[in-house]
């Protein structure tokens, strides 16, 4: 062994030798492990800090020349970040995957085993905070400069376990046994204040001065991931917030003899960063919840600011060097701090520090569900920020003196357009705030982007149209595609070399091959290998053997009505009772897959759950199904059981009622590894079905104007039941006690929500999804047709990169542009 490495070569080679040098070094000097008492997680520990020094090199890279040239910067504002397990990716990003496999088994060791150690930060709840981690990858492989801020939860979303065909949850304790990819930085720490009061007055030149005074302090502390680009040596920074007491607060306390308090205090504080609300789409309105959005917000806001003043003395051009994109409206309470950090602690005018707030923020909606509109009562939100309620109701003053302006005399279009909702209990409403207090207001799909100019956003539209835009979601390609299969992905490089991982529209070069024989029986064989693959891991999970000859037939997602997992269910329902009528009629083998988490407080979703289990139960069992129907559910639905699911699916199903889902993202994961979608008109589907080509989807159901107008009519889900002889069959076997061991009030709720309001229109859609499930249950018979639509699915699907949503933001919306760091020094070129 060569003796004479250099820092740069210990840190960032990628030989096997210095691997497994680097790899030694961590287990004796950072995990403290001799090799005979190492255990799998010390391996796993080793190599994950070797792997990170080699992203530092790339991030201590980035950041000097960000430095240096000082840049423009994105600044991506989120309270979740989903990122699933870092070490796979990071191993593909860097390219370094095979010389580690290579070094692992040189010492004895097998990378895969390495890889099953690592507890992912589940930092998310489903789509958006998934979508945050996908931008990130993004940035960081086109270059863009940019940083991350989130809140590091102790716990993050609660594992789910299945007892007796029920979701159970459990504390994610993701951080028990420590996290190499973070960096924990204390001189990284700001001071956030909650509470007290605002105290105005005119000091000795006459000017009038405001002085919040909080009661209570908290201590963000700054936490970094670095990560890595695929294939580029730039790397950005995830930087997540953890919550501390303050030490002077307690201080205080502890003076005046009041310990216990003291200690309580810091209990209290260190609660703000404690736990992911674990509600997809549902707002609360719990105190924690604001608290948690003002404390990461405004110790990003106040980074930002220490970062700029590195560089210049004053803050007239922040918007210049910053721009903030809000995702969804958890971090719009920004707008107000800013102001406030401009005005109070910098003395800036209000008229300078709204011209900058203004054009620094923009912000995305990702849901029209009006539960999921976050609105926080003005009593609550002036009791925890009394500072920012004023500023709020100053922005709103002006705003509406505009509006009266642009509009005399439109006192009920100036109601809409406020920033208050007066009726009821007054409220502030953040999406208002966050649309006054931005350049840039977008929605996740087309269809969305529409809805939301014409509806929910219309005055807003009317009275800046400039400002609103549509980016339509993607997904990482490096993460979805590359690394959860590497056999397809393999078998696309081959045919067309290795350019559609950063240039996903290379995919096109695969359309001339579904009309190969030979490229067809290939690309069958690699779905055959990654449905065994998952048949094993559905057996170790759920104990249920299915065939990795059938229809895959998968919906995974959040549990949510809207979503419709019980359309599907009825579905099931209709062909079980089609083989109970003839036992030899001819179904297709399908294996119905479900995975999912369900909001704890959300009784509906666990009751369909539930079903699902229930309805498996029986139609497993049964002798005259003989295995042609198989219901699995797939339980602790996360990112890495996610990379399981995706490659191995058939048919993706994407079936909620059109106008609810406001792009969908696990469509595009679905389509891009082969599977076939079924799918209404709604989200980001519209798009998918336009580019792979509607001879190549599914598609099914009303339109967002049907639902309307069926709304509108007068919706009467039981005389649909009534009229559906095979409907009425199904509602009622739900509730005679066939799937609920004679217990006939079990699923009652269900079966009654259904029939006397269907607020989604399952019933609705039912013929028509049937119908066309029929079509996919032909189509599938012939496997020559199926594999070359599945062919043409995967090559039309470049769209939905989010390297391509990147790109959108960039040159739409944040105009930055990309940097190659200098002076690097790693396998890659600049
Ligand atoms: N639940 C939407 O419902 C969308 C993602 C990401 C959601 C999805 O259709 O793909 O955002 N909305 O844009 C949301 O979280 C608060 O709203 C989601 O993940």
């Amino acid at each position: 062994m060569n003796d004479t490495f250099t820092s740069n070569e210990i840190h960032g080679g990628t030989s096997t030798e210095v691997l497994k040098r680097s790899f030694l070094d961590n287990l004796s000097y950072r995990q403290a492990k001799f090799p005979a008492v190492a255990t799998t997680y010390d391996h796993y520990m080793a190599l994950a800090y070797t792997v990170r020094d080699r992203i530092m090199q790339h991030w201590l890279q980035s950041a000097s020349t960000y430095y240096e040239q000082s840049v423009r910067s994105l600044c991506y504002l989120s309270a979740e970040f989903l990122l699933g397990p870092h070490l796979g990716n990071n191993l593909v990003n860097l390219g370094m995957e095979s010389e580690t496999r290579q070094a692992m088994l040189e010492l004895g060791l097998d990378l895969d085993r390495l890889l099953a150690e690592e507890e992912e930060p589940g930092l998310g709840n489903g789509g958006l905070g998934r979508l945050a981690a996908c931008y990130l990858d993004s940035l960081a492989s086109l270059q863009i400069p940019a940083i991350g801020y989130g809140i590091r939860y102790e716990f993050g979303i609660f594992d789910q376990e299945l007892k007796d065909g029920w979701q159970v949850e459990r504390t994610d304790k993701w951080l028990r046994y420590g996290n190499p990819w973070e960096v924990a930085r204390p001189e990284i720490t700001f001071t956030v204040g909650f509470g007290g009061s605002v105290r105005e007055q005119v000091d000795s030149a006459g000017n009038y001065q405001v002085e919040w005074v909080p009661d209570r302090h908290v201590m963000g502390m700054a936490y970094d991931t670095l990560i890595g680009g695929y294939g580029v040596p730039t790397a950005n920074l995830l930087r997540l917030w953890q919550a501390q007491a303050s030490e002077s607060f307690d201080f205080q306390l502890f003076n005046v003899g009041d310990y216990q308090g003291a200690v309580l205090e810091k209990i209290a504080s260190e609660n703000i960063s404690k736990v992911l609300y674990p509600n997809d789409e549902a707002l609360q309105g719990k105190v924690l919840r604001l608290q948690q959005q003002y404390f990461f917000t405004s110790c990003a806001l106040q980074d930002m600011i220490r970062i700029y003043l590195q560089r210049s003395s004053q803050l007239g051009n922040l918007h210049e060097k910053f721009t903030v994109q809000l995702n969804d409206t958890h971090p719009a309470i920004g707008v107000a701090e800013l102001m406030r950090l401009l005005i109070d602690q910098h003395a800036m005018p209000w008229e300078l520090a709204w011209e900058i707030t203004r054009r620094t923020f923009a912000y995305t909606n990702h849901t029209l569900l009006p539960e999921a509109l976050e609105r926080w009562s003005v009593e609550l939100l002036g009791r925890l920020l009394p500072r920012h309620l004023q500023i709020i109701l100053e922005i709103n003053r002006r705003h509406l003196e505009g509006v009266r302006k642009r509009y005399p005399g439109d006192e009920e279009r100036a109601s809409r357009l406020s920033l208050i909702e007066e009726q009821g209990s007054r409220a502030v409403r953040m999406a208002h705030l966050a649309c006054v207090g931005s350049y840039s207001i977008n929605g996740v799909a087309e269809l969305h982007s529409r809805l939301l100019r014409d509806e929910v956003l219309r005055d807003f539209h009317d009275l800046t149209p400039e400002k609103f835009h549509n980016v339509t979601n993607g997904v990482t390609p490096r993460r979805f595609m590359l690394l959860a299969n590497p056999r397809l992905s393999a078998l696309i490089t081959h045919a067309i070399g290795d350019g559609w991982i950063r240039d996903l529209d290379q995919l096109h070069r695969l359309e001339p091959l579904a009309d190969d024989a030979a490229f067809r029986a290939e690309w069958r064989v690699v779905k055959r290998a990654v449905k065994e693959d998952l048949a094993e891991k559905v057996q170790q999970r759920t104990g249920i053997s299915v065939d990795p000859e059938s229809l895959f037939d998968v919906q995974v997602k959040r549990f949510h009505e809207y979503k419709r997992q019980h359309l599907n269910l009825l579905h099931i329902l209709s062909l079980y009772f089609q083989i109970k009528d003839n036992p030899a009629a001819d179904v297709t083998p399908r294996t119905f897959l479900f995975a999912g988490k369900a909001a704890p407080g959300y009784q509906m979703a666990k009751l369909i759950i539930k079903l699902i289990n229930s309805v498996g139960e029986v139609v497993n069992g049964d002798s005259d199904v003989n295995g042609r129907l198989r219901v699995a559910f797939f339980p602790d639905f996360n990112v890495k059981n996610g990379q399981w699911i995706y490659p191995a699916a058939d048919l993706s199903e994407q079936i909620s009622t059109a106008g609810k889902e406001a792009s969908g993202t696990g469509n595009m994961k679905l389509s891009m590894n082969g599977a076939l979608t079924i799918g209404t008109l709604d989200g980001a589907n519209i798009e998918i079905r336009d580019h792979v080509g509607p001879e190549n989807f599914f598609c099914f159901g009303m339109t967002v104007e049907e639902v309307a107008s069926l709304q509108a009519a007068g919706y009467d889900p039981g005389s649909l039941v009534r009229d559906n002889a095979d409907l009425s069959r199904i509602m009622h076997r739900l509730s005679d006690g066939t799937f609920s061991r004679g217990d006939t009030e079990l699923f009652r709720p269900l079966v009654e929500n259904l029939q006397y309001h269907d607020p989604f229109f399952v019933l609705a859609d039912f013929s028509s999804y049937v119908e066309r499930q029929r079509e996919v249950s032909a189509a599938f018979q012939d496997r020559e047709v199926w594999t070359q639509k599945s062919i043409l699915n995967v090559a039309r699907m470049g769209h939905f990169s989010s390297d391509r949503s990147i790109r959108d933001y960039c040159r739409e919306i944040w105009q930055i542009d990309a940097i190659q760091p200098n002076g690097f020094n790693s396998k890659f070129k600049p």
